[in-house]
């Protein structure tokens, strides 16, 4: 797997995904040095999120990199690894053998990450590949949950999101490490980018000044601007505070899952509906049966 091998790559994930047998065994033995950053790509439905990645794929490329893109899938709950997914998406690069692709399976309409989204990007960057970038849209908590899992996290909005920037919900412009106007060949690009910028100033959760890049990604414009954006914060904005903050939200998520495991609401439920039957059902005690 890290000499690149995709097929190694693809029965990791499986046994990961599924939590087969040496699961835990190829996760202990991930590296941890000279991985390369994962480039979070979200923002509303629409707003070009695929298009910039096609193009962000096209510029990686040319240059002989190797590139890695993850999409989670929200319109479809049950599209893990499935290739028609795959083949929509990003039909430009699907043949390139310097690209793999891979849909994620999401928890359900709401887009959330998958459960194992954590470790499966984790994975791929320990396969070989000098970029991996993932997609994931916008909806409710998703861009707030690609905060955890990405290293650097474009924002893509769309002038189309109006004047009216305060609109966006904070916690979204919070997670933002590096702002993509994109559309901007539609109007008001220019009044947008300026609302936005004005919004920006005395951010202290932000090592670096966080820049707005404007993009037509579908006219391809703005792309190798973008990319040296992203190249900036990569080099001076993932400080060491930083990192222990992104490694505590991912171990938080990790940590959270084992103990959660083999506890559902259904289960519970069911247990419950026995114990008050047999009238011997105590919230507390019931509780402390799942404790350890
Ligand atoms: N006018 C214009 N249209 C664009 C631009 N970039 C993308 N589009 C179009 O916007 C539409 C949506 O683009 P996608 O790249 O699929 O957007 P997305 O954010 O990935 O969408 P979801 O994954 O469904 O959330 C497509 O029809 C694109 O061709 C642009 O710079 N200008
Ligand atoms: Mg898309």
């Amino acid at each position: 797997m890290r000499s690149g091998d995709r097929k190694s790559l693809a029965r990791a994930i499986t046994i990961v995904e599924n939590d087969l047998e040496g699961a835990s065994e190829i996760l202990m033995s991930l590296e941890t040095q000279n991985l390369p950053p994962v480039i979070g790509v979200t923002g509303p439905p629409g707003a070009g999120k695929s298009t910039l990645i096609n193009e962000l794929i096209s510029f990686y490329t040319k240059a002989g990199e190797r590139v890695a893109v993850i999409a989670v899938d929200p319109t479809s709950p049950f599209t893990s690894g499935s290739l028609l997914g795959d083949r929509l998406r990003m039909p430009d690069h699907f043949n390139n053998p310097l690209v793999f692709i891979r849909s994620l399976a999401t928890r359900g309409a709401l887009g959330g990450l998958s459960a194992k989204a954590v470790e499966v990007t984790d994975l791929i960057r320990n396969a070989g590949f000098d970029r991996v970038i993932i997609e994931t849209v916008g909806v409710g908590q998703s861009e707030v949950e690609i905060a955890g899992l990405a290293d650097i996290t474009l924002l893509v909005l769309v002038p189309e999101a109006g004047d009216d920037i305060q609109a966006l919900k904070s916690g979204v412009m919070e997670i933002a490490d590096v702002f993509v106007v994109n559309k901007s060949d539609r109007p008001g690009a220019d009044t947008f980018i300026r609302n936005i910028g004005s919004l920006l100033h005395g951010n202290a959760a932000h090592a670096i000044d966080r820049e707005v890049i404007k993009t037509a990604a579908h006219y391809g414009e703005g792309i190798t601007e973008l990319a040296a954006a992203i190249e900036r914060y990569a080099q001076h904005g993932i400080t060491p505070v930083r990192k222990a903050q992104l490694y505590a939200i991912k171990a938080w998520k990790i940590i959270s899952q084992q103990r959660m495991q083999n506890v559902d609401r259904e289960m519970l439920l069911k247990n419950i509906e026995n114990e008050l039957k047999s009238g011997k059902f105590q919230l507390y005690r019931f509780c402390s049966g799942y404790y350890q």
